[in-house]
C-alpha cells in the first residue's frame, strides 16, 4: 500500500513537472519565432526601402500591437551596426551619442558598435546605448551573426528591471545570405540586431503560479551548458538532485545552450 502510494505522488510530480516544461517551452518557441518575424519586416521595410518605412514611432507601435506574440519578452529592440568610421555620420543623423551601457556616458573609440535605434516602449532606456558594452548582449550578437541562428544569453540581470533574465539576439543581414555563408560573410552583411529580454523573474513567475498544483511543487530551472556550474536562471530555493527531484529536459532553440527543469514537491523538502 505504501509503496503504490508512493509511486502516485511520483507520477503526480513527474506529470506536473513536465506539463510546466513542456507549456514553458512553447512558449519560449513562440516568442522566439515572432522575433525571427521581426527580423523579415525589418529586412523587408527599413532595409528594403529607400528611405526606410519604419522608425521609431512605427516600430514602438508594431510591437506593442504584437507583444501578446511574445508572453516571455519583456520588451524587443533593434540595435543598429555601426562601423567606427561610419560614427561621427551616424550620431550627427541620429542628434545623439552613441552611450555605454552602464555609465550612460559617451562611449569611447571602438572598432564598431551596436546602438539601439528603435525600441518597444517597454524598453526605450535601451536607446542609444551600445549593446556591444554589455558582456552578455556583445556575447550573443557575435555569436547570432556568425551562425545565422537565434542567440540566449546567460541569465543575468537585466538592465533598469534588474530582473533576473536572458536576452536572446537574431541577426538582421543586409541580403539574403545563403545556407552555407561562412563566418566572414555573414558579418559582414550584418546590418543590426533584433533582441529582445525574457524577463524570467516576473514572466515566468506568472505562468507557473497560474497552474494547477502551484502551491504544492517547487520548481527550478537551471541553464546547464556548463554541468560542472548550473546557472540559476528561475527559482527561489536551490533545487539540490535528490531522490525527491524529477528533471524535465528543456529545449529553448539554442543548439549551444542546454536548459533543465528540476520540480519537487514541496511537502518533501
Ligand atoms: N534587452 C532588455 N534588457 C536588457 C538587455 C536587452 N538586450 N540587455 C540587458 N538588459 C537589442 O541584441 C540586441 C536586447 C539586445 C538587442
Amino acid at each position: 500500500m505504501k509503496k503504490e502510494m508512493l509511486h502516485k505522488k511520483n507520477e503526480n510530480l513527474a506529470n506536473m513537472c513536465e506539463g510546466r516544461a513542456r507549456m514553458l517551452e512553447d512558449q519560449f518557441k513562440a516568442s522566439m519565432n515572432h522575433v525571427r518575424a521581426l527580423t523579415a519586416l525589418l529586412t523587408t521595410f527599413h532595409l528594403g526601402k529607400q528611405p526606410s518605412a519604419i522608425n521609431q514611432e512605427t516600430f514602438a507601435t508594431y510591437t506593442e500591437r504584437t507583444a501578446f506574440e511574445r508572453p516571455l519578452m519583456s520588451g524587443v529592440a533593434y540595435a543598429e551596426r555601426v562601423l567606427h568610421g561610419n560614427r561621427a555620420l551616424f550620431e550627427s543623423t541620429h542628434g545623439w551619442h552613441i552611450k555605454e551601457m552602464f555609465s550612460k556616458k559617451r562611449q569611447q573609440d571602438m572598432d564598431e558598435y551596436a546602438p539601439t535605434t528603435m525600441s518597444q516602449k517597454t524598453v526605450f532606456y535601451l536607446t542609444s546605448l551600445d549593446m556591444m558594452s554589455g558582456q552578455e548582449d556583445r556575447e550573443n550578437i557575435i555569436r547570432a551573426r556568425e551562425s545565422g541562428k537565434g542567440a540566449l544569453t546567460n541569465p543575468f540581470r537585466l538592465l533598469e528591471s534588474k530582473h533576473l533574465g536572458i536576452v536572446f539576439t537574431f541577426a538582421v543581414y543586409s541580403i539574403d545570405l545563403p545556407e552555407d555563408a561562412t563566418k566572414e560573410d555573414r558579418i559582414k552583411a550584418t546590418a543590426g540586431y533584433l533582441g529582445g529580454a525574457f524577463d524570467v523573474e516576473t514572466l515566468v513567475e506568472n505562468l507557473l503560479r497560474q497552474m494547477a498544483g502551484s502551491q504544492i511543487i517547487a520548481v527550478n530551472v537551471y541553464d546547464i551548458t556548463n554541468v560542472t556550474m548550473p546557472l540559476v536562471m528561475y527559482g527561489h530555493t536551490n533545487v539540490e538532485k535528490s531522490e525527491n527531484t524529477y528533471v524535465s529536459e528543456l529545449d529553448f532553440g539554442d543548439p549551444d545552450r542546454k536548459h533543465e527543469m528540476r520540480c519537487r514537491l514541496k511537502e518533501d523538502q
